[in-house]
Protein backbone atom coordinates (compact mmCIF):
# COMPACT_ATOMS: atom_id res chain seq x y z
CA UNK A 1 0.00 0.00 0.00
CA UNK A 2 1.20 3.56 -0.72
CA UNK A 3 1.58 6.06 1.81
CA UNK A 4 -1.02 8.49 1.37
CA UNK A 5 -3.91 9.93 3.25
CA UNK A 6 -6.42 7.32 3.56
CA UNK A 7 -3.18 4.97 4.43
CA UNK A 8 -2.20 6.55 7.29
CA UNK A 9 -4.03 5.06 9.59
CA UNK A 10 -2.57 1.79 8.62
CA UNK A 11 0.91 3.29 10.36
CA UNK A 12 2.60 1.38 13.45
CA UNK A 13 0.88 3.41 16.40
CA UNK A 14 4.77 4.11 16.91
CA UNK A 15 5.38 6.33 13.94
CA UNK A 16 4.57 10.09 14.32
CA UNK A 17 2.36 11.35 12.05
CA UNK A 18 0.19 14.98 11.43
CA UNK A 19 -1.69 15.48 14.39
CA UNK A 20 -3.64 18.35 12.83
CA UNK A 21 -6.48 17.81 10.18
CA UNK A 22 -4.97 18.39 6.62
CA UNK A 23 -8.07 19.54 5.54
CA UNK A 24 -8.11 22.60 7.63
CA UNK A 25 -4.53 23.60 6.97
CA UNK A 26 -4.27 26.65 4.49
CA UNK A 27 -1.46 27.79 2.12
CA UNK A 28 0.80 30.34 3.65
CA UNK A 29 3.92 29.68 1.82
CA UNK A 30 5.57 28.79 -1.18
CA UNK A 31 9.28 27.07 -1.37
CA UNK A 32 11.36 26.79 -4.25
CA UNK A 33 13.69 24.03 -4.58
CA UNK A 34 11.67 21.01 -2.95
CA UNK A 35 14.57 18.45 -2.46
CA UNK A 36 15.76 16.69 0.46
CA UNK A 37 17.30 19.30 2.66
CA UNK A 38 13.96 21.41 2.88
CA UNK A 39 11.99 18.39 3.29
CA UNK A 40 14.05 17.24 6.62
CA UNK A 41 14.18 20.76 7.90
CA UNK A 42 12.08 23.69 7.30
CA UNK A 43 9.06 21.53 6.11
CA UNK A 44 9.53 19.60 9.87
CA UNK A 45 9.34 22.85 11.69
CA UNK A 46 6.13 23.96 9.91
CA UNK A 47 4.64 20.11 10.47
CA UNK A 48 5.75 20.92 14.22
CA UNK A 49 3.41 24.19 14.64
CA UNK A 50 0.53 23.42 11.90
CA UNK A 51 -1.89 22.59 14.93
CA UNK A 52 -1.73 26.07 15.99
CA UNK A 53 -0.97 27.92 13.28
CA UNK A 54 -2.67 25.87 10.16
CA UNK A 55 -2.46 29.31 7.66
CA UNK A 56 1.43 28.00 7.14
CA UNK A 57 0.60 25.39 4.74
CA UNK A 58 3.69 24.49 2.47
CA UNK A 59 2.79 24.39 -1.87
CA UNK A 60 6.66 23.05 -3.03
CA UNK A 61 7.86 23.90 -6.53
CA UNK A 62 10.79 22.13 -8.57
CA UNK A 63 12.41 24.90 -10.61
CA UNK A 64 13.85 21.73 -12.38
CA UNK A 65 13.04 18.01 -12.78
CA UNK A 66 9.49 16.61 -11.71
CA UNK A 67 10.69 13.86 -9.93
CA UNK A 68 9.57 15.25 -6.30
CA UNK A 69 6.09 16.22 -7.68
CA UNK A 70 5.79 12.65 -9.37
CA UNK A 71 6.50 11.00 -5.83
CA UNK A 72 4.70 12.78 -3.81
CA UNK A 73 1.77 13.75 -5.90
CA UNK A 74 0.10 10.19 -5.43
CA UNK A 75 1.35 10.45 -1.66
CA UNK A 76 -0.85 13.58 -0.80
CA UNK A 77 2.51 15.28 -0.44
CA UNK A 78 2.98 12.87 2.55
CA UNK A 79 6.73 11.65 3.20
CA UNK A 80 8.58 9.62 5.92
CA UNK A 81 11.26 11.39 7.52
CA UNK A 82 13.95 8.66 9.31
CA UNK A 83 16.02 10.02 11.79
CA UNK A 84 19.07 8.07 12.21
CA UNK A 85 21.87 7.56 14.54
CA UNK A 86 24.28 5.59 16.30
CA UNK A 87 21.05 4.91 18.68
CA UNK A 88 18.95 3.72 15.92
CA UNK A 89 15.98 4.99 13.70
CA UNK A 90 13.09 6.99 14.44
CA UNK A 91 10.36 7.46 11.56
CA UNK A 92 7.60 10.13 10.82
CA UNK A 93 5.56 11.03 8.72
CA UNK A 94 5.81 14.95 7.85
CA UNK A 95 2.44 16.45 6.50
CA UNK A 96 3.23 20.35 5.82
CA UNK A 97 3.36 20.38 2.18
CA UNK A 98 0.18 20.28 0.57
CA UNK A 99 1.22 20.24 -3.26
CA UNK A 100 4.18 20.14 -5.58
CA UNK A 101 3.97 22.39 -8.64
CA UNK A 102 6.75 21.74 -11.28
CA UNK A 103 7.99 25.41 -12.56
CA UNK A 104 8.98 24.29 -16.02
CA UNK A 105 5.80 22.67 -16.80
CA UNK A 106 3.72 25.69 -15.75
CA UNK A 107 5.11 28.41 -14.48
CA UNK A 108 1.83 30.49 -14.56
CA UNK A 109 0.20 27.97 -12.20
CA UNK A 110 3.58 28.87 -9.96
CA UNK A 111 3.22 32.54 -10.21
CA UNK A 112 -0.10 32.59 -9.59
CA UNK A 113 0.25 30.46 -5.98
CA UNK A 114 3.11 32.81 -5.54
CA UNK A 115 0.63 35.87 -6.09
CA UNK A 116 -2.12 34.63 -3.63
CA UNK A 117 -2.72 37.29 -0.75
CA UNK A 118 -2.76 34.37 1.75
CA UNK A 119 0.97 33.14 0.77
CA UNK A 120 3.03 35.89 2.83
CA UNK A 121 6.57 33.88 2.83
CA UNK A 122 8.04 32.51 -0.65
CA UNK A 123 11.04 30.45 0.95
CA UNK A 124 14.21 29.16 -1.28
CA UNK A 125 16.48 26.12 -1.16
CA UNK A 126 17.93 26.15 -4.28
CA UNK A 127 21.36 25.94 -3.91
CA UNK A 128 24.26 28.23 -4.06
CA UNK A 129 24.34 28.04 -8.31
CA UNK A 130 20.08 28.99 -7.76
CA UNK A 131 20.77 32.22 -7.36
CA UNK A 132 22.67 33.25 -10.36
CA UNK A 133 25.21 35.43 -9.04
CA UNK A 134 28.85 35.39 -9.04
CA UNK A 135 30.46 33.28 -6.10
CA UNK A 136 33.21 35.68 -5.76
CA UNK A 137 31.59 39.02 -5.84
CA UNK A 138 27.96 38.02 -3.99
CA UNK A 139 26.03 40.53 -7.40
CA UNK A 140 24.01 39.21 -9.93
CA UNK A 141 25.60 37.42 -12.91
CA UNK A 142 24.08 39.74 -15.63
CA UNK A 143 25.70 37.30 -18.21
CA UNK A 144 24.11 34.26 -16.37
CA UNK A 145 22.08 32.07 -19.23
CA UNK A 146 18.88 32.38 -16.98
CA UNK A 147 18.91 35.12 -16.32
CA UNK A 148 19.62 36.58 -19.83
CA UNK A 149 16.85 34.06 -20.91
CA UNK A 150 14.04 35.71 -18.12
CA UNK A 151 14.83 39.29 -18.41
CA UNK A 152 14.29 38.29 -22.64
CA UNK A 153 10.69 37.05 -21.59
CA UNK A 154 9.93 38.11 -17.62
CA UNK A 155 6.49 36.98 -17.19
CA UNK A 156 7.44 33.16 -17.96
CA UNK A 157 10.87 32.88 -16.16
CA UNK A 158 13.21 30.07 -15.02
CA UNK A 159 14.75 31.44 -12.58
CA UNK A 160 14.52 31.58 -8.73
CA UNK A 161 15.25 35.90 -9.41
CA UNK A 162 12.95 35.53 -12.36
CA UNK A 163 10.18 34.37 -10.55
CA UNK A 164 10.44 36.28 -7.00
CA UNK A 165 10.42 39.47 -9.19
CA UNK A 166 7.96 38.65 -11.37
CA UNK A 167 5.78 37.35 -8.40
CA UNK A 168 6.45 40.56 -6.97
CA UNK A 169 5.12 42.74 -9.82
CA UNK A 170 1.87 40.66 -10.22
CA UNK A 171 1.25 41.34 -6.21
CA UNK A 172 2.08 44.86 -6.24
CA UNK A 173 -0.22 45.22 -9.77
CA UNK A 174 -2.97 43.48 -7.91
CA UNK A 175 -2.77 45.60 -4.45
CA UNK A 176 -1.44 42.56 -2.57
CA UNK A 177 1.62 43.40 -0.29
CA UNK A 178 4.73 41.59 -0.76
CA UNK A 179 5.79 38.35 0.87
CA UNK A 180 8.91 38.34 2.41
CA UNK A 181 12.10 36.42 0.62
CA UNK A 182 13.27 33.45 3.40
CA UNK A 183 16.64 32.16 1.68
CA UNK A 184 17.52 28.39 3.22
CA UNK A 185 20.75 28.19 1.47
CA UNK A 186 24.35 27.79 2.65
CA UNK A 187 25.50 31.04 1.55
CA UNK A 188 27.14 33.73 4.21
CA UNK A 189 24.41 36.81 4.65
CA UNK A 190 22.18 34.42 2.47
CA UNK A 191 19.44 37.33 2.97
CA UNK A 192 21.44 40.08 1.55
CA UNK A 193 22.27 37.94 -1.14
CA UNK A 194 19.09 36.75 -2.51
CA UNK A 195 18.17 40.99 -1.95
CA UNK A 196 21.04 42.05 -4.34
CA UNK A 197 20.30 39.67 -7.07
CA UNK A 198 16.25 40.11 -6.80
CA UNK A 199 16.59 44.38 -6.59
CA UNK A 200 19.66 43.96 -9.54
CA UNK A 201 17.24 42.05 -11.51
CA UNK A 202 14.09 43.98 -10.84
CA UNK A 203 16.19 47.04 -11.87
CA UNK A 204 17.42 45.57 -15.41
CA UNK A 205 13.41 44.77 -16.05
CA UNK A 206 12.18 48.24 -14.98
CA UNK A 207 13.95 51.07 -13.10
CA UNK A 208 10.41 52.25 -11.60
CA UNK A 209 9.81 47.84 -10.25
CA UNK A 210 13.53 48.13 -9.27
CA UNK A 211 12.85 51.23 -6.96
CA UNK A 212 9.86 49.29 -5.61
CA UNK A 213 11.17 46.02 -5.31
CA UNK A 214 14.96 47.79 -3.75
CA UNK A 215 12.19 49.44 -1.14
CA UNK A 216 9.46 47.06 -0.09
CA UNK A 217 11.00 43.08 -0.69
CA UNK A 218 12.37 42.02 2.89
CA UNK A 219 15.08 39.01 2.63
CA UNK A 220 15.83 37.85 6.04
CA UNK A 221 18.70 36.31 6.13
CA UNK A 222 19.01 32.50 8.19
CA UNK A 223 21.21 30.16 8.83
CA UNK A 224 19.98 26.25 8.45
CA UNK A 225 21.71 23.14 9.80
CA UNK A 226 21.04 19.12 9.57
CA UNK A 227 22.62 16.56 7.88
CA UNK A 228 20.92 15.19 4.65
CA UNK A 229 22.48 12.26 2.37
CA UNK A 230 20.60 11.79 -1.00
CA UNK A 231 17.97 8.63 -0.36
CA UNK A 232 19.22 5.90 -1.97
CA UNK A 233 17.25 2.40 -3.17
CA UNK A 234 18.29 0.26 0.16
CA UNK A 235 16.63 3.33 2.01
CA UNK A 236 13.47 3.38 0.68
CA UNK A 237 13.30 -0.23 0.57
CA UNK A 238 14.01 -0.50 4.73
CA UNK A 239 11.87 2.47 5.71
CA UNK A 240 8.94 0.52 3.77
CA UNK A 241 9.66 -2.17 5.89
CA UNK A 242 9.63 -0.69 8.91
CA UNK A 243 6.30 1.28 7.97
CA UNK A 244 4.13 -1.02 5.87
CA UNK A 245 3.58 1.62 3.06
CA UNK A 246 5.38 2.41 0.20
CA UNK A 247 6.42 5.57 -0.21
CA UNK A 248 8.36 6.89 -3.38
CA UNK A 249 10.97 9.38 -1.67
CA UNK A 250 11.10 9.23 1.88
CA UNK A 251 14.26 11.25 3.27
CA UNK A 252 17.01 10.34 5.68
CA UNK A 253 18.70 12.89 8.10
CA UNK A 254 20.16 12.83 11.71
CA UNK A 255 18.97 13.87 14.86
CA UNK A 256 20.68 17.73 15.21
CA UNK A 257 19.07 20.19 13.70
CA UNK A 258 19.16 24.11 13.84
CA UNK A 259 17.58 26.75 12.52
CA UNK A 260 18.51 30.90 13.17
CA UNK A 261 16.46 33.36 11.48
CA UNK A 262 16.74 37.01 11.47
CA UNK A 263 13.17 38.64 12.79
CA UNK A 264 12.39 41.22 10.14
CA UNK A 265 9.32 39.45 7.95
CA UNK A 266 6.58 41.71 5.93
CA UNK A 267 3.62 40.22 6.70
CA UNK A 268 3.78 37.90 9.67
CA UNK A 269 5.25 34.50 10.39
CA UNK A 270 4.89 31.23 11.82
CA UNK A 271 5.51 30.57 15.17
CA UNK A 272 8.89 28.22 14.27
CA UNK A 273 10.36 29.27 17.94
CA UNK A 274 7.62 26.83 19.30
CA UNK A 275 9.21 24.22 16.98
CA UNK A 276 12.75 25.61 18.16
CA UNK A 277 13.87 27.70 15.34
CA UNK A 278 15.55 30.68 16.80
CA UNK A 279 14.15 34.59 15.79
CA UNK A 280 17.45 36.82 16.18
CA UNK A 281 18.41 40.43 15.17
CA UNK A 282 21.99 39.11 13.77
CA UNK A 283 22.15 36.02 12.03
CA UNK A 284 25.74 36.71 10.42
CA UNK A 285 27.87 35.16 13.25
CA UNK A 286 25.66 32.19 12.92
CA UNK A 287 26.46 31.63 9.45
CA UNK A 288 29.90 32.29 9.76
CA UNK A 289 30.50 29.70 12.13
CA UNK A 290 28.42 27.03 10.80
CA UNK A 291 29.77 28.06 7.05
CA UNK A 292 33.67 27.88 7.86
CA UNK A 293 33.25 25.24 10.61
CA UNK A 294 30.80 22.91 9.65
CA UNK A 295 30.73 23.47 5.48
CA UNK A 296 34.40 24.03 5.28
CA UNK A 297 34.89 20.74 6.97
CA UNK A 298 32.71 18.97 5.09
CA UNK A 299 33.89 20.35 1.40
CA UNK A 300 38.24 19.73 2.98
CA UNK A 301 36.84 16.37 3.94
CA UNK A 302 34.75 15.71 0.64
CA UNK A 303 37.56 16.44 -1.99
CA UNK A 304 40.60 15.18 0.10
CA UNK A 305 38.35 12.29 1.17
CA UNK A 306 37.09 11.55 -1.97
CA UNK A 307 40.67 11.30 -3.75
CA UNK A 308 41.84 8.95 -0.76
CA UNK A 309 39.19 6.19 -1.88
CA UNK A 310 36.50 7.20 1.02
CA UNK A 311 32.83 6.76 -0.33
CA UNK A 312 31.37 8.50 3.06
CA UNK A 313 31.78 10.94 5.37
CA UNK A 314 31.87 8.74 8.76
CA UNK A 315 34.19 7.08 6.87
CA UNK A 316 36.93 9.92 6.39
CA UNK A 317 36.78 11.02 9.76
CA UNK A 318 36.86 7.50 10.96
CA UNK A 319 40.85 7.77 9.60
CA UNK A 320 43.56 9.12 12.34
CA UNK A 321 45.04 11.30 10.12
CA UNK A 322 41.67 13.10 8.89
CA UNK A 323 40.13 13.43 12.34
CA UNK A 324 43.64 15.13 13.12
CA UNK A 325 43.71 17.56 10.23
CA UNK A 326 39.69 18.75 10.50
CA UNK A 327 40.92 18.84 14.15
CA UNK A 328 43.97 21.13 13.70
CA UNK A 329 41.44 22.90 10.60
CA UNK A 330 38.89 23.60 12.73
CA UNK A 331 41.18 24.76 16.06
CA UNK A 332 43.62 26.58 14.90
CA UNK A 333 42.84 27.88 11.17
CA UNK A 334 39.11 28.50 11.25
CA UNK A 335 38.26 29.29 14.54
CA UNK A 336 40.79 32.38 15.55
CA UNK A 337 38.82 34.11 12.36
CA UNK A 338 35.29 33.45 13.87
CA UNK A 339 33.02 36.50 15.66
CA UNK A 340 31.25 33.78 18.26
CA UNK A 341 27.25 34.09 18.76
CA UNK A 342 26.23 35.12 21.67
CA UNK A 343 25.86 32.34 24.19
CA UNK A 344 27.26 30.17 21.55
CA UNK A 345 30.26 27.13 23.17
CA UNK A 346 32.33 27.09 20.32
CA UNK A 347 34.47 24.08 21.88
CA UNK A 348 31.11 22.21 22.24
CA UNK A 349 30.03 23.55 19.21
CA UNK A 350 32.92 21.56 17.48
CA UNK A 351 32.67 18.73 19.78
CA UNK A 352 29.42 18.04 18.21
CA UNK A 353 30.27 18.51 14.64
CA UNK A 354 32.97 16.16 14.94
CA UNK A 355 30.09 13.55 16.49
CA UNK A 356 28.00 14.58 14.01
CA UNK A 357 30.21 13.54 11.12
CA UNK A 358 30.95 10.49 12.63
CA UNK A 359 27.60 9.40 12.10
CA UNK A 360 27.65 5.91 10.66
CA UNK A 361 23.98 5.27 10.37
CA UNK A 362 24.36 8.16 7.38
CA UNK A 363 26.28 7.58 4.53
CA UNK A 364 26.32 10.90 3.76
CA UNK A 365 28.97 10.68 0.29
CA UNK A 366 31.73 12.22 -0.43
CA UNK A 367 30.92 12.61 -3.73
CA UNK A 368 27.46 14.42 -3.12
CA UNK A 369 29.14 17.07 -0.55
CA UNK A 370 31.86 17.73 -3.77
CA UNK A 371 29.12 18.21 -6.01
CA UNK A 372 29.19 22.74 -7.01
CA UNK A 373 32.86 23.34 -5.33
CA UNK A 374 33.16 26.71 -8.01
CA UNK A 375 30.25 27.90 -6.24
CA UNK A 376 30.93 26.72 -2.40
CA UNK A 377 34.66 27.35 -2.09
CA UNK A 378 34.93 31.02 -1.83
CA UNK A 379 32.41 31.13 1.63
CA UNK A 380 33.79 28.28 3.02
CA UNK A 381 37.98 28.19 2.27
CA UNK A 382 38.47 31.38 0.56
CA UNK A 383 36.71 33.77 3.15
CA UNK A 384 38.58 32.36 5.87
CA UNK A 385 41.97 32.14 4.08
CA UNK A 386 41.52 36.15 3.59
CA UNK A 387 40.99 36.50 7.38
CA UNK A 388 43.82 34.50 8.13
CA UNK A 389 45.96 36.17 5.59
CA UNK A 390 44.87 39.74 6.74
CA UNK A 391 46.08 38.80 10.34
CA UNK A 392 49.77 37.11 8.38
CA UNK A 393 48.02 33.71 10.09
CA UNK A 394 49.51 30.61 8.09
CA UNK A 395 47.06 28.40 5.89
CA UNK A 396 48.20 25.25 5.27
CA UNK A 397 45.79 23.01 6.19
CA UNK A 398 42.93 25.72 4.15
CA UNK A 399 45.66 25.05 1.39
CA UNK A 400 45.45 21.71 1.41
CA UNK A 401 41.95 21.78 1.01
CA UNK A 402 42.08 24.01 -2.06
CA UNK A 403 44.24 21.90 -4.28
CA UNK A 404 42.54 18.81 -3.49
CA UNK A 405 39.81 20.62 -5.02
CA UNK A 406 42.17 21.39 -7.97
CA UNK A 407 43.27 17.66 -8.57
CA UNK A 408 39.73 16.79 -7.91
CA UNK A 409 38.44 18.96 -11.01
CA UNK A 410 41.10 17.35 -13.24
CA UNK A 411 38.59 14.68 -13.89
CA UNK A 412 41.09 11.68 -12.81
CA UNK A 413 41.22 10.23 -9.75
CA UNK A 414 44.81 8.66 -8.36
CA UNK A 415 44.13 5.26 -10.11
CA UNK A 416 43.54 6.95 -13.71
CA UNK A 417 39.79 6.44 -13.34
CA UNK A 418 37.06 9.21 -14.47
CA UNK A 419 35.78 11.69 -12.00
CA UNK A 420 32.20 12.07 -12.23
CA UNK A 421 32.27 16.31 -11.58
CA UNK A 422 29.27 17.78 -11.00
CA UNK A 423 29.73 21.67 -11.08
CA UNK A 424 28.13 24.72 -13.26
CA UNK A 425 31.58 25.39 -14.27
CA UNK A 426 32.89 21.71 -14.38
CA UNK A 427 33.24 22.20 -18.85
CA UNK A 428 35.55 25.37 -18.20
CA UNK A 429 37.58 23.73 -15.52
CA UNK A 430 37.85 20.50 -17.10
CA UNK A 431 39.17 22.76 -20.39
CA UNK A 432 41.88 24.10 -18.40
CA UNK A 433 43.00 21.08 -16.67
CA UNK A 434 43.11 19.16 -19.93
CA UNK A 435 45.08 21.77 -21.98
CA UNK A 436 47.44 22.20 -18.85
CA UNK A 437 48.12 18.38 -18.03
CA UNK A 438 48.86 17.54 -14.73
CA UNK A 439 51.85 19.65 -12.74
CA UNK A 440 51.37 21.30 -9.91
CA UNK A 441 53.24 24.59 -10.74
CA UNK A 442 51.08 24.84 -14.25
CA UNK A 443 47.76 23.70 -13.04
CA UNK A 444 47.33 25.80 -10.04
CA UNK A 445 47.99 29.29 -11.37
CA UNK A 446 45.74 28.33 -14.23
CA UNK A 447 43.25 27.46 -11.53
CA UNK A 448 43.38 30.41 -9.94
CA UNK A 449 42.59 32.78 -12.71
CA UNK A 450 39.19 31.84 -12.34
CA UNK A 451 37.78 34.85 -11.06
CA UNK A 452 34.29 33.59 -10.03
CA UNK A 453 36.25 31.83 -7.68
CA UNK A 454 39.21 33.36 -6.17
CA UNK A 455 38.53 36.82 -6.89
CA UNK A 456 41.05 39.42 -8.30
CA UNK A 457 43.09 39.34 -4.67
CA UNK A 458 43.82 35.82 -4.10
CA UNK A 459 45.63 34.94 -7.57
CA UNK A 460 48.13 38.36 -6.55
CA UNK A 461 49.12 37.32 -3.39
CA UNK A 462 52.22 34.59 -3.03
CA UNK A 463 50.99 33.85 0.48
CA UNK A 464 48.25 31.79 -0.77
CA UNK A 465 49.40 30.71 -4.11
CA UNK A 466 52.26 29.11 -2.44
CA UNK A 467 50.79 27.08 -0.42
CA UNK A 468 48.02 26.01 -2.85
CA UNK A 469 51.05 25.40 -5.03
CA UNK A 470 53.28 23.15 -2.92
CA UNK A 471 50.10 21.23 -1.74
CA UNK A 472 48.99 20.42 -4.81
CA UNK A 473 52.67 18.89 -5.71
CA UNK A 474 52.07 16.87 -2.72
CA UNK A 475 48.91 15.73 -3.72
CA UNK A 476 50.27 14.46 -7.21
CA UNK A 477 53.95 12.80 -5.37
CA UNK A 478 52.10 11.12 -2.54
CA UNK A 479 48.56 10.64 -2.66
CA UNK A 480 45.77 12.22 -0.64
CA UNK A 481 45.76 9.87 1.47
CA UNK A 482 49.88 10.46 2.83
CA UNK A 483 49.38 14.04 2.18
CA UNK A 484 46.96 14.04 5.12
CA UNK A 485 49.70 12.07 7.00
CA UNK A 486 51.76 13.91 6.72
CA UNK A 487 49.94 16.94 6.86
CA UNK A 488 49.96 18.75 10.95
C1 LIG B 1 27.09 19.82 2.67
C2 LIG B 1 25.82 20.47 3.23
O1 LIG B 1 26.50 19.01 0.54
C3 LIG B 1 27.14 19.86 1.16
O2 LIG B 1 27.84 20.68 0.58
O3 LIG B 1 28.19 20.47 3.21
O4 LIG B 1 24.70 20.09 2.54
C4 LIG B 1 25.66 20.14 4.74
O5 LIG B 1 25.40 18.79 4.95
C5 LIG B 1 24.56 20.97 5.36
O6 LIG B 1 24.83 22.33 5.13
C6 LIG B 1 24.44 20.70 6.85
O7 LIG B 1 23.64 21.65 7.44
Amino acid sequence: MRLNDAALSALPASIRRPSYDRRSVTAGIVHLGIGAFHRAHQAVYTDDILRHDPGWGIVGASLRSAGTRDALGPQDGLYTLAVRSGEGEALRVVGSIGQVLVAPEDPQALLARMSEPRVRIVSLTVTEKGYCHDPATGELNEDHPDIVRDLANPSAPASAPGFIVEALRRRREAGIAPFTVLTCDNLPSNGRVAKKVIDRFAHLRDPDLGAYVEAEALCPSTMVDRIVPATTESDRAEIAAATGLSDAWPVVTEPFTQWVIEDRFAVGRPTWDEAGAEFVADVEPYEHMKLRLLNGSHSLMAYLGYLAGFETIAETIADPGFARLVGGFMDEEVTPTLAVPPGADVTAYKRALLERFGNLALKHRTWQIAMDGSQKLPQRLLATVRDRLKAGAPIDRLALGVAAWMRYVTGVDEAGHEIDVRDPMAARLREITRSVGPDADRLAPALLRVREVFGSDLPADPHFTGPVTAALKRLYADGAKRAVEASL
